[in-house]
């Protein structure tokens, strides 16, 4: 396809050829010309100019000298956090109008689209670090409104690490790379951050969430979306509701395991965003349902904690989430720089219908956005970007700037002005514009933190309860994995005693983990912990998993001589049931079937750990797993898969591999043989379950860190 930018220039026949040493093959062809930025035809795109052959390059050389400086200018500032990210256009569609509650335009018509831009994000790592860094996942949409632009900025855990946003640039500071030594990138696992946080008790409940399984989710498209603040919904009438935001992936909640986190990190760093990627390029559009908590001031009022605290949920049992549209990414970008990189979310974006309340670290943001995109994009006119512009009218007597390309040709740049309409321009509206809901403040100037910000530790407690037995155990291993890379042995009992005001089990599992000889008296509290708040199973990624396997990926493990039928057999289960099947094999270059017929090879085996996959097939042909047996990427490829509770099918052959990796005797109930009893059809109806997570129980059942007994 021909750039637009191209269609206004001649088109020349080419065959680019050069002097010795500057040689090029370009293909022949009809091709526009390469002009410089100033529309000149570059004569020679090789060699910059010199005296000679081999004489200095001179400075005249207009067009060396442009391309080098443009070259050099291409990069801007990376995001001081969620730095990583990726991007993807799409639409939102409300179920029902909810003009009951809000005048947002939005919401007022049922089955009307309104365009959307979504950025997921991790924060810590830099630009270039890798997806499966444990870590919050940023959940960022514009909304482009038919009355401006709303951000809501969320994340894919529904709370934060600090109650007040003075306190951002600390959190922020002692996650990132300690500063003396630059590293470690993308990751918490430090003396820094866990010496902040264990001195930082409001911490408490965002640390259980993110040693959580929430931090490594196995994709974008199986993960939650939450707003995190309390914000205002104000319908025609003026009247306000109090609304938590809550997305909903259509496909179930999915996270990896730590360990295959690891591995991902090296064998696809690009894991997530290929897989958002992929799945848009091939028509299975992610998508989630917007919930809504409403709420009035009688519910705030009688709630258990302040719902301006950003450290707090509203349980679901408590509060139902109540769907009322859906979000769908049917587009990927077509330039990353243009759309991803440059969006410009600010918090501070909102529409009349939705407003601000008085969570200080809302009122934080709101300011600290915009301040970032100037730092980053370099001119205020950042709104005039494709990616960030409304795509309503734009009327206001706002002007000049760094490119500015929404220049008005009329007179009047000044209000009141007493110009007829065509000249004087645009006026403010009361009666559509918007206008900040009348909330009553009043009291003295104070630096002061609410005391009914004070309770740190019950609602972790009950996340902690709300997880299933698996859960617990991963979150007890990843507080000792992080914390066993902290130096300093004073950090680690900190943190383990400000635990122990969570709950015992975790406390002891942690402190059996690190080898602490005794636990440590409990941290100070400022208010006790409560233990009267009832488990809730929102909470849980395992109870809230998918029912079919639609979106998964099985990894199919082959050799020349596989069963044509099986495979076939395999693809059309498969296909049927919208899971991909990729075909790993010992060469790229093509297999031979049982029938002789060809197979296209997806992957080679080194380039595809099963950790790629959410379940695996081993199907070799005759002698294809002694072969395997042989090769250290393939019996890793069979060893994780076990290890990491997936579903394995596979042919009487393979119990060879079964042999070689030593697992011959594991062979559990994930196991499907398929000679057996088994058919390809139960393994992949197995596959919605995702894991055979009994095998991990059975592994946990030997490990000394399972102190805790967590079935209380
Ligand atoms: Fe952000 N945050 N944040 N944040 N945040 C940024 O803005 C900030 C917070 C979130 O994909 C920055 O464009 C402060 C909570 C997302 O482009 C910056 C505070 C939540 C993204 C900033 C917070 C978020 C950002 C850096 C504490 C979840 C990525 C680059 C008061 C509700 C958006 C940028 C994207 C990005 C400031 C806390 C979500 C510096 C001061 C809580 C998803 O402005």
């Amino acid at each position: 396809m021909v750039d637009p930018q191209f269609d206004d220039v001649t088109y020349g026949s080419e065959q680019v050829q050069r002097g010795a040493g500057g040689e090029t093959h370009q293909v022949a062809g009809e091709r526009p010309h390469l002009t410089t930025q100033q529309g000149v035809v570059v004569g020679d795109d090789q060699n910059s100019l010199r005296p000679g052959a081999t004489g200095p390059t001179l400075l005249e050389d207009f067009h060396f000298r442009e391309k080098i400086f443009h070259f050099d200018h291409e990069r801007i500032p990376e995001r001081v956090v969620h730095a990583r990210g990726y991007g993807a256009r799409g639409f939102f569609e409300p179920y029902e109008s909810l003009s009951d509650l809000t005048r947002a335009d939005l919401f007022q018509r049922p089955g009307e689209r309104t365009p959307v831009f979504v950025r997921f994000s991790t924060v810590a790592g830099n630009k270039g670090s890798p997806d499966l860094a444990r870590d919050v996942r940023g959940f960022a949409v514009k909304f482009y409104t038919n009355e401006g632009n709303w951000d809501l900025v969320g994340n894919n855990i529904p709370v934060f690490f600090i109650q007040d946003a003075m306190k951002f640039p600390d959190v922020v500071h002692a996650a990132k790379q300690e500063p003396d030594r630059g590293f470690p990138q993308a990751q918490t696992a430090h003396d820094n951050f866990w010496d902040f946080v264990s001195l930082l008790p409001e911490s408490t409940h965002m640390l259980l969430w993110i040693m959580s399984d929430r931090a490594i989710p196995r994709s974008f498209r199986f993960m939650e979306g939450f707003g995190v603040h309390t914000f205002r919904l104000v319908n025609a009438a003026g009247e306000s509701h109090f609304v938590k935001f809550h997305w909903k992936p259509k496909l179930g909640l999915q996270s990896v395991l730590w360990n295959e986190a690891l591995k991902i990190n090296g064998a696809d760093p690009d894991f997530h965003r290929r897989d958002l990627w992929e799945s848009i390029q091939r028509g299975a559009f992610p998508e989630w349902e917007l919930g809504l908590q409403v709420f009035d001031d009688a519910f705030a009022d009688a709630f258990g904690f302040d719902v301006l605290d950003p450290t707090k949920i509203i349980p679901e049992d408590e509060l139902p989430v109540r769907r009322v549209g859906r979000l769908v990414l049917d587009h990927n970008v077509d330039n990353f720089f243009a759309e991803t990189e440059q969006v410009a979310f600010c918090t501070q974006n909102i529409v009349p219908g939705i407003d601000f309340s008085n969570d200080p670290l809302l009122q934080g943001r709101n300011f600290s956005y915009l301040d970032t995109q100037l730092k980053r994009l370099g001119s205020p006119n950042f709104t005039q970007l494709p990616v960030n512009a409304p795509r309503c009218p734009v009327m206001n007597f706002q002007q000049d700037g760094h490119m500015a390309f929404r220049n008005p040709s009329t007179r009047a740049n000044y209000e009141p002005n007493s110009w007829p309409a065509d000249v004087g321009g645009p006026r403010e509206d009361p009666a559509t514009g918007f206008t900040t809901y009348p909330a009553e403040v009043s009291g003295a100037k104070r630096r002061l933190r609410a005391e009914s910000f004070a309770d740190h530790y019950s609602q972790a407690r009950q996340f902690y309860l709300s997880q299933t037995p698996n859960e617990r155990l991963h979150i007890i291993n990843a507080f000792v994995f992080e914390l066993s890379k902290v130096d300093r042995e004073d950090i680690r009992v900190r943190m383990v005693s400000g635990l122990r005001n969570v709950h015992d089990d975790l406390a002891a599992g942690v402190a059996a983990g690190l080898g602490l000889s005794a636990l440590p008296d409990p941290m100070p509290a400022a208010r006790p912990t409560r233990e009267d708040l009832q488990p809730s199973p929102a909470l849980s990624i395992l109870t809230n998993g998918p029912t079919v396997p639609q979106g998964r990926k099985i990894g199919a493990l082959v050799t020349d001589g596989v069963d044509a039928g099986q495979l076939d057999e395999l693809r059309a289960l498969a296909e049927a049931q919208q899971v991909i099947v990729e075909v790993i094999a010992p060469t790229v270059a093509g297999i031979t079937t049982s029938n002789g017929g060809p197979v296209e090879v997806d992957q080679k085996i080194d380039g595809a750990p099963s950790v790629l996959y959410d379940a695996v097939a081993l199907l070799p042909g005759p002698g294809g797993a002694a072969v395997l047996a042989e090769l250290p990427a393939a019996r890793d490829f069979v060893s994780d898969a076990f290890t990491h509770c997936k579903f394995v099918a596979h042919t009487q052959a393979a119990a060879e591999l079964f042999s070689a990796i030593g697992i011959a005797d594991k062979v559990d109930g994930g196991f499907f043989a398929l000679d057996g009893d088994a058919s390809l059809e139960s393994f992949l109806s197995a596959c919605a379950k995702v894991r055979f997570w009994a095998r991990e129980a059975a592994f946990a059942a030997k490990m000394p860190t399972l102190g805790a007994d967590a079935s209380h």
